[in-house]
């Protein structure tokens, strides 16, 4: 017989189920197993007079051995897992699991340990299948919108963008480095006539940050895209594909998420345009409003705080979840931006209170990028990149996105969980 998946199961049928083992009630007369697998939970009931025969199996089943039942699916209104259980023929072990060395509410830490065990929940499981819908709309809207995907090396040999907080290899004789983002790729896409270009990959950062947001290893989601008139077409772009995405993954999973994660993290799917405003108008209103305000030398860039007093600004002057921050100082931003008036002709997008992208219309302009590299000190280290600019380039501009930061600020938890598996300063295993 075909196994068959559990949230598939009707009545009066004859199924063959495989799962873990989420509960057992072993009584003298009947036992009571439930069975977990992807799609849902079931009851198997066995009235042990009836089938003496399944007594030593039930006897040595423990939670979350991974049974096969074969058996028939009946109606049982006093039954809570959907008012359906199975009255088995066979029960097979196919794994005893040892005493679980968790529980769902263990510190974070020991989870992290035992993360292929955390990950059988219910509840965690959700965080991959939204990450798939996630990945899967953004894919399909950039593909309908003439995007090509394309896959840039993650081994380098120039630390990339700002020099810092790279990791560097043992390359043979010699050094490499983890690439920090594909920045520099989807740039040189653009050189080769690509025009439109996106990428979901691993991304690198030698950060010894230990925050709820910040990973060593990250998945970004990347795009580029030609001929555009300004920045405003890039986040006029990315406004439309996030909306798109948010909405598909409030329809498939908008009430799974409200079950599990509770009612504060209902999918609100945002109005177009998104609210855009300058780090300096930023300040002065949270300062009016909030109090909060930081010394004028800090006012280039948003802090931390101010990124969540961002959050609150955009709630009550827009109701809305997303704020668009533009005007930062060029001290601040990667010198690849480009600048008109001196002013970075870039953005951050903030939701819920996080940063999540950082975008901008790129200098193509051979000169003025090796003037930017050179008033950052990198005009060595990036040699290799503003040759791509020497032979004819479009303007250009694009941005990238956090996969895991996305992924946590749908859910309210933090990038260790957003993770599959969270890589960061103090954690490299399993
Ligand atoms: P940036 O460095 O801002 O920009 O990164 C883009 C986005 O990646 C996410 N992110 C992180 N996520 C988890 N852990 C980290 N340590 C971490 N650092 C960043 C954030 C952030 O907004 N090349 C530019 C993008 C561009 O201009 O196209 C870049 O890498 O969501």
């Amino acid at each position: 017989m075909e196994r068959i998946h559990i949230g598939k199961i009707t009545p009066g049928t004859e199924v063959r189920i495989s799962g873990f083992v989420e509960n057992i009630r072993n009584k003298r007369t009947m036992a009571f197993i439930v069975i977990r697998d992807i799609t849902g939970k079931i009851q198997v009931t066995v009235v042990k007079e009836e089938h003496p025969e399944l007594c030593e199996a039930v006897d040595r089943i423990t939670l979350d051995s991974v049974v096969t039942v074969e058996g028939t699916a009946v109606a049982n209104d006093y039954v809570k897992l959907g008012g359906i259980e199975i009255i088995p023929r066979t029960i097979e072990i196919e794994s005893v699991a040892d005493a679980l060395p968790i529980k769902p509410d263990s510190a974070i830490d020991s989870r992290l340990d035992f993360r292929w065990i955390d990950l059988r929940t219910e509840k965690n499981t959700l965080i991959f299948k939204i990450q798939t819908e996630m990945t899967a709309a953004l894919r399909e809207w950039l593909l309908s919108h003439d995007f090509l995907e394309f896959h840039s090396p993650k081994i380098i040999g120039a630390a990339s963008e700002s020099g810092a907080d790279v990791f560097r290899l043992d390359y043979f004789d010699g050094n490499a480095y983890l690439a920090q983002s594909p920045q520099f790729y989807k740039q040189m896409a653009m050189a080769a006539g690509f025009e439109r270009v996106f990428e979901c990959a691993p991304v690198f950062r030698a950060e010894k940050s230990f925050t709820r947001k910040h990973a060593t290893e990250f998945t970004g989601f990347d795009l580029e895209f030609s001929y555009i008139r300004d920045f405003h077409d890039v986040m006029a772009l990315e406004e439309e594909m996030l909306t798109y995405m948010i909405s598909r993954v409030e329809k498939k999973y908008g009430d799974d998420i409200v079950r599990l994660y509770g009612e504060e993290y209902r999918v609100i799917v945002p109005t177009t345009p998104f609210p855009v405003m300058s780090v300096a108008e930023i300040y002065k209103q949270i300062e009016e409003r909030y109090g909060y305000t930081v010394p004028e030398s800090e006012k280039g860039d948003l802090t931390t705080d101010a990124e969540h007093l961002t959050y609150r600004l955009s709630k009550e002057l827009y109701g809305h979840e997303f704020m668009f921050v533009t005007d930062f100082d060029a001290a601040k931003r990667p010198f690849y931006h480009m600048r008109k008036d001196g002013v970075p002709q870039g953005f951050d997008l903030i939701w819920k209170g996080t940063e999540i992208t950082s975008g901008s219309q790129r200098e193509h302009r051979y000169a003025e990028l090796c003037a930017n590299a050179a008033e950052k000190g990198l005009s060595e280290d990036v040699k290799f990149y503003t040759e791509f600019f020497r032979y004819g380039c479009p303007p250009h501009g694009g941005f990238g996105l956090g996969l895991d930061r996305l992924t946590m600020l749908f859910l309210g938890i933090s990038i260790k969980e957003a993770e599959f598996v969270f890589r960061g300063p103090d954690r490299l295993n399993p």
